[in-house]
């Protein structure tokens, strides 16, 4: 089996195709986006004119540590193209995003940008969205009750399992918005975009992992190659 993190170094390079002089970037947060940053900025040292909008502290700083020049959404707030990683890739490109804890960022980078790539190893392409925990990132307050509504939500779409508060080092999980994760087990997801707009209706829930009609490409490399699937 070809070594995972080659494959995403693979996908990474393959997406760097995509990346013009003097484009305004959305720059993705996890392993896979990590290795599209650091060849960027080989790229960048080379003389390429970038400049990007980080989805992560995580990532602004390997921005800076590697020299890839950054920008907000509220200087550009209109970006030429978005290089991200996924948990999970499905049908017409829908994503479960978010286990990296970045998914509000993600999203709201994603939005911005005119043309968004998705890149992985194979092993991430499904066929239904759902053996990934789905990521709901929610407000501390009332979290409770936004809990019992987003499993009440769920059960009339068929779905339940458990819904659990992430944590780490035994503490709520923060993101860098200062909100909470559950991480909901709901297993296979057949219609993500009911359960994407039963989750925006419930007030404490910040935004989902479910990024749905985002994705114009997936790059995925695999031990046989690299390929571009388009949505
Ligand atoms: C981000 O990083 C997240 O949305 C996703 O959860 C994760 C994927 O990480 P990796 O590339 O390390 O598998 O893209």
């Amino acid at each position: 089996m070809a070594d995972q993190q080659a494959l995403k170094v693979e996908a990474a390079r393959e997406a760097l195709k995509f990346v013009e002089d003097g484009m305004r970037l959305g720059i993705g947060t996890g392993s896979t986006a990590a290795e599209f940053v650091r060849l960027l900025a080989e790229r960048v040292a080379d003389g390429l004119s970038i400049i990007g909008v980080p989805t992560s502290e995580r990532t602004a700083k390997l921005c800076r540590e590697l020299g890839v020049p950054l920008t907000s959404l509220e200087e550009t707030p209109e970006l030429d193209l978005g290089v991200d990683g996924a948990d999970e890739i499905g049908p017409g490109l829908s994503l479960m995003k978010g286990g990296g804890g970045a998914l509000l960022r993600e999203k709201i980078v994603a939005a911005a940008c005119r043309d968004f790539i998705v890149i992985a190893d194979e092993t991430k392409h499904v066929e239904t969205l759902g053996r990934f925990p789905l990521p709901i990132e929610i407000n501390e307050f009332g979290r409770g009750a936004t809990s019992a509504a987003i499993s009440r939500a769920a059960k009339k779409l068929g779905l339940s399992g458990e819904i659990r508060l992430r944590e780490r080092d035994g503490k709520p999980f923060e993101t860098d918005g200062g909100h909470l994760i559950l991480d909901a087990s709901f297993g296979r997801i057949p219609e993500p975009r009911a359960l994407s707009d039963a989750l925006h209706a419930i007030p404490g829930v910040v935004e989902h992992g479910l990024f749905l009609d985002m994705a114009g490409r997936a790059v995925l490399a695999g031990a046989q190659g690299v390929r571009t699937i388009q949505a």
